[in-house]
């Protein structure tokens, strides 16, 4: 069984950074057959839709937005001891799920302007501890829109966000001071390799000028001990998770393949 135990040098790095990459925590093989069937997915090309996380002109930016957990491959994903386990010792706690964003960032489609995620879910959760966790399905690179973090910006607090095209951004002159004071990372991850990012972490991506799509998971997770703001938050939305074992998500993958087999033979 994979040894997760994160050192401690990795979590301070964590707790001083504001983001942490985890190297080959995923087989590249899994990933490439996660990727195989998001490609064929109809429920997921279904789910798609264009963000304008822009003001006047821009490239639209595709993803799926899913709320809860599913019965199928990405959700086995987000329940997978290799996500979740890193993820307690970061947060110190047990966690709680609460939603994944499929980006499928193909050539010539857009990325996202400077924000926080918490900045996005502080009316729903009253202590900043949330975190990000990007699984790239596809190799991101600086050339296809990979991830950017400020460094260190998760100690920053919220940042007042304010509407910009779909998405809120964060106030563009505090941004535009840690960029000044602070180190901009271009956050490139090879098959295999996790990032995960603390909610208060500025990050944005460029849109893909380049030949190369970069499709990715990303799941947002809170620890448990974590308040819910709003009153009687149905436990089904913000699951705790019982992590998976290998063998439980490879069952998934599987059925999962087999499903979309099936539907490729119904066309
Ligand atoms: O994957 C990207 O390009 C950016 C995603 C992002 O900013 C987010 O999920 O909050």
């Amino acid at each position: 069984m994979i040894d997760l135990t994160l050192s401690a040098e990795q979590i301070r790095q964590f707790d001083e950074d504001g983001y942490l990459i985890l190297e080959n925590l995923l087989d590249p093989e899994d990933v490439e057959q996660i990727l195989r069937i998001a490609r064929r997915d109809p429920q997921l090309a279904a789910d798609a839709k264009g963000n304008q996380n822009y003001e006047g002109e821009g490239l639209d930016t595709r993803l799926a937005y899913r709320p809860g957990l599913a019965d199928d491959v990405y959700s086995a994903l987000a329940r997978s001891r290799r996500l979740v386990e890193p993820l307690e010792q970061l947060f110190g706690d047990r966690v709680r799920y609460y939603y994944q964003l499929q980006m499928m960032k193909d050539p010539q489609t857009g990325g996202w302007q400077y924000h926080q995620d918490y900045g996005y879910h502080y009316e729903q959760f009253f202590y900043p501890d949330f975190a990000s966790v990007m699984v790239a399905l596809d190799p991101a690179t600086r050339a296809n829109g990979c991830l950017k973090v400020v460094r260190g910006s998760n100690r920053l607090g919220r940042l007042e966000h304010q509407s910009s095209g779909s998405q809120l951004i964060a106030d563009p002159q505090r941004v535009a001071m840690a960029l000044r004071e602070m180190e901009e990372v271009y956050c490139e991850l090879a098959l295999g390799s996790v990032l995960y990012f603390h909610g208060n972490t500025l990050h944005a991506s460029e849109p893909n000028f380049s030949l190369q799509p970069r499709w990715s998971l990303i799941y947002a997770y809170v620890a448990a001990a974590n308040t819910y703001v709003l009153p009687d938050w149905p436990d089904d939305q913000c699951p705790l998770i019982e992590k998976w074992d290998d063998s439980k998500v490879e069952a998934a993958t599987q059925r999962h393949w087999e499903a979309v087999a099936a539907t490729d033979k119904e066309r």
